[in-house]
């Protein structure tokens, strides 16, 4: 990006203000000044603090499905997430079997102990054999599985991403948590407000092939481009492999290597936890004087005493749980031949209505949530 004078920053937020170009969801009118609701790029903030525990869910009006086409036992269905241990995926998995029973179906939840692609590839090959109707994978590397899916797909087996996409030519359809731009962009949003847009900061990611974590990434580093975050940098993108013990011994080479470090964004469940543990460990979290402010993805009930410590202000997320959920359905409406992919394809999806098939064969969850004190007591995932 160009080096913009304040004026031409001055007349692009006035473009955006009369285009009503905004990403955001409960977006407030754009400031001229910075403040709580503006962005360092002068952009109203996306998203608020939520009102509602439903907030991560769609409004569609649609009643529940009754699912009439769909045959309860035709759905063998499995899920194969990045790995087994992740509370995140543990989630999805109640989610999952919620929808299971719903529709009278069988669900089974299998995969690797920690992400691993090489072993989700053996976990394809072993569900291929036994024959199931329904492969629903969150993807360690969108490319490293495709061969296997594709040779499942090949034998009528239907292949639904959720959480983490694959090769868009090796599924029919993916479950999105949220729009990836909105999801990408509130973290370094967050991450700006808190330090008012000056610090050097770092990414503590997932796998350095996970499709999720690099699709987001990619926005936040568009984010950081804009005029206004020039005093935001961006150090280094660190890799802990949605592996604890990683996560938290790469969260203290971070401090390490950059003793000015004020900020770290972990748009993973499993980094942003470990790196808060790691924070207060070295006396870096909530209070401290040489606080690194640390913002990404989490479930809420593994941030709370973060949040209660003031190691983490606000995060983001959505519910895992109606992910799963999702997805459930999605693989049942597939194998019902309900859902093909195409854009603008529609289906039910039992207690959350109705959802559209939008762009290459994405569907989304609902909008993300943004978590603070002030609301994280309301939810319980
Ligand atoms: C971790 C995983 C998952 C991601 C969440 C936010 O649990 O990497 O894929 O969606 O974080």
């Amino acid at each position: 990006m160009k080096k913009q004078t304040p004026m031409l920053r001055l007349l692009m937020v006035f473009m955006f203000a009369m285009l009503g170009l905004s990403t955001g969801i409960h977006a407030a009118a754009p400031a001229m000044a910075q403040d709580a609701n503006t962005t360092c790029a002068g952009e109203p903030m996306i998203g608020a603090p939520a009102a509602s525990p439903t907030a991560g869910s769609p409004v569609a009006g649609a009643s529940a499905s009754p699912a009439a086409t769909i045959d309860p036992a035709s759905l063998n269905i499995a899920f194969l997430p990045k790995d087994v241990v992740n509370p995140y995926f543990k989630t999805a998995e109640a989610g999952a079997q919620a929808a299971a029973t719903e529709l009278g179906g069988q669900f089974q939840q299998v995969g690797p102990q920690t992400s691993n692609a090489a072993e989700q590839v053996t976990w394809i090959q072993t569900l291929t054999q036994q024959k199931v109707a329904a492969i629903v994978v969150s993807a360690n590397d969108p490319d490293a599985l495709a061969p296997a899916l594709k040779d499942a797909a090949a034998q009528g087996i239907k292949v639904i991403s959720y959480d983490s996409d694959v090769a868009p030519d090796a599924r029919i359809a993916f479950a999105n948590q949220a729009d990836s731009d909105q999801i990408g962009r509130i973290q370094v949003q967050i991450m700006g407000k808190e330090l008012n847009c000056e610090g050097d900061i770092a990414i503590l990611s997932a796998a350095a092939t996970a499709t999720n974590q690099n699709a987001w990434i990619e926005v936040m580093k568009d984010e950081l481009a804009k005029p206004g975050y020039e005093n935001l940098k961006l150090v280094e993108v660190a890799y802990g492999d949605d592996d604890p013990q990683k996560s938290h011994d790469k969260t203290i080479e971070l401090l390490t290597a950059y003793p000015d470090l004020k900020g770290i964004i972990s748009p993973t469940t499993v980094g942003i936890t470990a790196a808060a543990q790691a924070l207060e460990e070295e006396g870096r979290g909530g209070g401290s004087d040489n606080q690194v402010k640390l913002t990404g993805l989490n479930l809420p009930n593994q941030m709370r005493p973060y949040v209660k410590s003031g190691t983490v202000e606000e995060f983001a997320l959505w519910d895992p749980g109606n992910l799963g959920y999702l997805a459930y359905y999605m693989a049942a409406n597939a194998i019902a031949g309900n859902l093909t992919g195409a854009e603008g394809e529609t289906f039910t999806a039992g207690k959350l209505g109705t959802y559209t098939v939008g762009p290459n064969g994405t569907v989304i969850l609902g909008p993300p949530t943004i978590f603070n004190a002030d609301n994280i007591d309301d939810y319980n995932f």
